[in-house]
């Protein structure tokens, strides 16, 4: 198995990431154009291993559907995450996306921010067999 050119393998997955900035519903849809979604993250290591990206980038995490409720773009309720201290706040009460923001910040974490703002993004895939 492999990955399509210009996309990394960690483990049984391969990865895109963007090297220009959307909002999450722009990066949402361009991972699915490419057949991927945005990436879900379910381990320490794999949220390390996404850090090398070394910007801010949106996960496939939302709670834009019930404030509260966090869910993966597969619908899926989030159980525990990689929140940074204090995350996610709904900051103003507008903030229903989360990205990851990687540990040139010293911490890194996930953050809850409009979902309307520009960021880089992750999409991922299985291995084709
Ligand atoms: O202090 C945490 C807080 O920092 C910013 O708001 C001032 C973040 N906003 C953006 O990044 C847009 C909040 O999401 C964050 O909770
Ligand atoms: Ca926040």
């Amino acid at each position: 198995g492999s990955c399509y050119q210009g996309w990394v393998r960690f483990n049984c997955r391969c990865y895109y990431i963007s090297t220009k900035t959307s909002t999450w519903y722009e990066s949402q849809h361009d991972c699915r154009y490419k057949g991927a979604d945005l990436v879900i993250i379910e381990s320490a290591e794999e949220q390390e291993f996404l850090n090398t990206a070394g910007n801010d980038f949106w996960i496939g995490l939302s709670d834009a559907e019930k404030e509260g409720t966090w869910k993966w773009v597969d619908g899926r309720t989030l159980n525990t995450g990689f929140w940074r201290t204090g995350e996610p706040n709904n900051a103003n009460g507008g903030e229903n996306c989360a990205n990851s923001e990687p540990n040139h910040r010293r911490t890194w974490g996930w953050n809850d921010i409009p979902c309307t703002h520009k960021k880089n993004w992750i999409c991922e895939m299985p291995v084709k067999q």
